[in-house]
Order: structure tokens, then C-alpha cells, then sequence
């Protein structure tokens, strides 16, 4: 009897064994981390320094998508001649269920989270998956077979997959981001567009107008940030109105009608950590936008709010990017405070470009020093252009840890009482 081997056992691998197991495998879970907690997970446990003999038997392997394609385990089974699939790949196996996958470089979460809130709106059955932080295995056994699945899917995913077929897959953009992980742009652009790769005459293809040929057999429809639409968006900034079109493209092309789509547009409240307005203290707005984890996405965040002084909060896991387009979009007057591993590099940029910058080290300091820089009208914004992973867990864990500093400085106590004096907005 042949077993999957589950590698990687945070959200996707957890969630991966679960649905394998109860699809009636023989699981063999790994994770390099030997001190991780294991509890709940229904499979044979290997964890810590990898030994090939963990693929004894193993017909198939699923990874997680932090592992890379050149970690020891998914090189000794491509060595042996063992098929690697991706979480989304097998959650695509296990389900029946009509998918929209929306894809691209930046906006692809507010994309998605938009879109579920278009069908729900709509009065359909719909879920919300991948890369959002909701594993797509997860919904195996769960959902109804009908319901719609709207699933973010991000290039680590769409890597390894072999049979995945949206019904409508969407492309926000196209820039560069994880070139450290796919060494460069043309491989992780090729694995964005994987997600068009299997898609057959009746299944639809939503792109930017005037994007390249993509692979696959789809009906194209293109999207603009100009296009009419059929509801201003309640989300504000440009880059926003082109989430907003892309969504309402794919919610048209599967018949959701205008009406839901404009409810939904006026109503939809945007997402945690992309442009979050937290709290606006002594008239200074300040701004979580940590899932700006590339220079595209904080280039969009630093032109969300034009002729207002920026103090912007920078650096983190650099991804062998240049900063210098970063730079050049900086306003007379902003100042860039810089924390993390890619501190220097981007001091380099910005000098360059004659912005005033501080090495504030940690989030904490450049908060601190921004918010006593910063006065009424001014904008505090986290933007960080960079991976969290030198000093936090994730980008979700950066935000929160904005947001609690960002409440003390509001002067909220940990139990709610107030203990100084602020105008606050927004949280
Ligand atoms: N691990 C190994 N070997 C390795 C590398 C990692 O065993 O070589 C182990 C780690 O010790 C850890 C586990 O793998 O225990 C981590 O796996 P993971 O990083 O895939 O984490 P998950 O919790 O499963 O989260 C993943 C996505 N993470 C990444 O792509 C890095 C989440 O996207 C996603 O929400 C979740 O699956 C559910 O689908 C996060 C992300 O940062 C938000 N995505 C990138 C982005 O948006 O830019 C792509």
C-alpha cells in the first residue's frame, strides 16, 4: 500500500492530511522544525533533519507552499520519481466545486475577498480559500459540492499543480515579487499563468486590458481600472478601482447581476493589512498596509495618499528587488524610517533620491519615531516593501503589532479604558 507524504505542517499541511485522511490515505507527515507542535495531526510524524528514507513507499508527495521546489524532501522525490503535487493541486483533486482563481503580483486578496462578497451578495453559495489564509483542503468535506469556491492562489501554489481548472481564473497584475524563491521574473510569471494553463473554451479568462497571450483555451475578458462600473467602490485609492473591476469582470462573466455587484461594492470594507486604516491620533492617520510585501504593492500604498506628508515605515526579508522606482515616488517632504535586514539597501535607494530616512532597527522604534515626526494631516504608514519573516512570523503578525502600538500610542489600555487624551477614527 502506497502513502502521501504531507510536507510542511503549519496551515496547508495540517489541513492537507486532515483531507487526505479522510479521503482514506495512509499519511506520512514532515516538517523540518523538530520542536513544532504536532497535536491533532492523524499521520505518521517525521520532523526535524530529512532522511530519504521518509519516502519509503510514499507514491505521492503534497507540499506546503513555503516549501521551496529545492528543499531536500521535494529533490529526493523528484529523484525517485515520485509526483509532487502543491496543497491546491490535491484540494483541487478532492473537490468538485465551480472555482474562480484569482491570481496575480498585487490586490489579489482584496480580489478575492471581493468577489465572495459579490456572490454572497448574490444570494449564492460561496466559499473563500487559498492563499487568503484559509487552505484550500480545508473545505473538503465541508462544503456543499455546489457551493462557488473563490480561491486566491499565489505563485508558490500554482507551482506544483497538475489538473487544477478554474472556471473563471482572474489575473490582477503582473510584477515582480519572490524573485529570491523562483530566481526570476519569466519563472514566477510562469507560474502565475499556470493558473490559465487547463482552461478549455467554456471556462473564462479574466485579464488587464491589454495583457499578453495567456496559456489555456479560455474566453478572454479584460478589465481596466477605468472601466464603468456598476457602483463606485466603498475601497478607496486607484489601485482598488482596479481590484474592483477585475471582480466585477469574473462576477459578470458567471452571471452574478449588476445589482448584487453594486450592493457589494458600496458595502465591500476592504481587508486587513492592505491599506488598513487603523486610527487617526492628534489628526496623524495611521495606515497598516504590512501586506505590502514588495516594492509593486507599497509603490500603490505611497500613492494612495498624494499631497499628504508621509512618514513611511520600510524593510524587512528583502527579495533581491531595487528600490529605486520606491525612491523616486517618495513627495517632497516624506520621510522613510527603515527596520529589518533590507534597511540598508533601501537607505541606498533613498539617499540616492535625496529622501530623508532614519535606521529606526524594529517597528516599535520607527513607530515611535515616526509618530513624534509626524503632525496633524500627516500619514504614519507601514508599507513595508519586504518580507516579514527577519523579525515577525508572518505579515499578519507584523500588522497586528502595528495596530497594538499603534493602540497604545492612542493611549487605550490593554482593558479598553483610556488613558490620554486622542481623536480616533477608523480602528
Ligand atoms: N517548512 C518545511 N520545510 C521547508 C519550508 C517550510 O518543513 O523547506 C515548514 C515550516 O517549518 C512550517 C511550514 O512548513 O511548519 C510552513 O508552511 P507554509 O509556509 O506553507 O505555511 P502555511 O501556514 O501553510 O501558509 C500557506 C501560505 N504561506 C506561504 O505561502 C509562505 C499562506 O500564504 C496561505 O495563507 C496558507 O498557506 C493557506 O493557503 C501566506 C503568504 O505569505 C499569507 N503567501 C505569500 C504571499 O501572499 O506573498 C505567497
Amino acid at each position: 500500500m502506497t502513502r502521501v507524504l504531507v510536507i510542511g505542517l503549519a496551515r496547508s499541511g495540517r489541513a492537507a492530511v486532515a483531507a487526505l485522511r479522510a479521503n482514506g490515505e495512509n499519511v506520512v507527515a514532515y516538517d523540518v522544525d523538530s520542536r513544532l507542535d504536532t497535536a491533532g495531526i492523524d499521520a505518521e510524524i517525521r520532523l526535524g533533519g530529512w532522511d530519504d528514507v521518509f519516502l519509503d513507499a510514499v507514491g505521492m508527495v503534497v507540499k506546503s507552499p513555503g516549501v521551496p521546489s529545492d528543499a531536500p524532501p521535494v529533490v529526493a522525490a523528484r529523484a525517485r520519481g515520485i509526483t509532487v503535487v502543491s496543497e491546491i493541486e490535491l484540494g483541487g483533486r478532492l473537490l468538485s466545486n465551480p472555482l474562480i482563481g484569482v491570481t496575480g503580483t498585487n490586490g489579489k486578496t482584496t480580489t478575492t475577498a471581493l468577489l465572495g462578497a459579490m456572490l454572497a451578495t448574490a444570494g449564492w453559495n460561496v466559499e473563500v480559500a487559498g492563499n487568503i489564509g484559509r487552505p484550500l483542503t480545508s473545505l473538503v468535506g465541508v462544503v456543499d459540492d455546489e457551493a462557488w469556491v473563490v480561491c486566491e492562489l499565489s505563485s508558490f501554489q500554482l507551482e506544483d499543480v497538475e489538473t487544477l481548472c478554474p472556471r473563471v481564473a482572474v489575473l490582477t497584475n503582473l510584477e515582480p515579487d519572490h524573485l529570491d524563491r523562483h530566481g526570476s521574473f519569466d519563472a514566477y510569471a510562469r507560474a502565475k499563468l499556470r493558473a490559465f494553463e487547463r482552461q478549455g473554451s467554456n471556462d473564462v479568462a479574466v485579464v488587464p486590458r491589454g495583457f499578453g497571450a495567456v496559456p489555456g483555451d479560455a474566453q478572454r475578458v479584460e478589465f481596466a481600472g477605468n472601466d464603468e462600473l456598476p457602483a463606485e467602490p466603498r475601497i478607496p485609492g486607484a489601485h482598488n478601482r482596479e481590484n474592483a473591476a477585475a471582480a466585477t469582470a469574473a462576477a459578470r462573466a458567471i452571471g452574478v447581476p449588476d445589482a448584487a455587484i453594486a450592493e457589494a461594492l458600496e458595502t465591500f470594507p476592504g481587508v486587513e493589512h492592505r491599506i488598513e486604516e487603523i486610527a487617526t491620533v492628534d489628526g496623524v492617520l495611521y495606515v497598516n498596509d504590512s501586506k505590502a510585501t514588495n516594492a509593486a504593492a507599497a509603490l500603490r500604498a505611497l500613492a494612495s495618499f498624494p499631497g499628504r506628508r508621509k512618514h513611511v515605515i520600510l524593510g524587512g526579508r528583502g527579495k533581491s528587488e531595487p528600490y529605486d522606482a520606491l525612491a523616486a515616488a517618495f513627495e517632497d517632504g516624506d520621510r522613510a524610517y527603515l527596520i529589518g535586514e533590507a534597511a540598508t539597501d533601501i537607505a541606498v535607494a533613498l539617499d540616492a533620491a535625496g529622501v530623508t530616512n532614519v535606521q529606526s532597527e524594529t517597528l516599535g522604534q520607527g513607530l515611535a519615531e515616526a509618530a513624534s515626526a509626524a503632525s496633524a494631516g500627516d500619514v504614519v504608514l507601514l508599507s513595508p516593501a519586504c518580507a516579514s519573516f527577519d523579525q515577525f512570523t508572518s505579515f499578519e503578525h507584523r500588522g497586528q503589532e502595528f495596530r497594538r502600538l499603534v493602540e497604545n500610542l492612542r493611549g487605550w489600555g490593554p482593558d479598553g479604558a483610556r488613558t490620554k487624551g486622542s481623536s480616533s477614527s477608523g480602528s
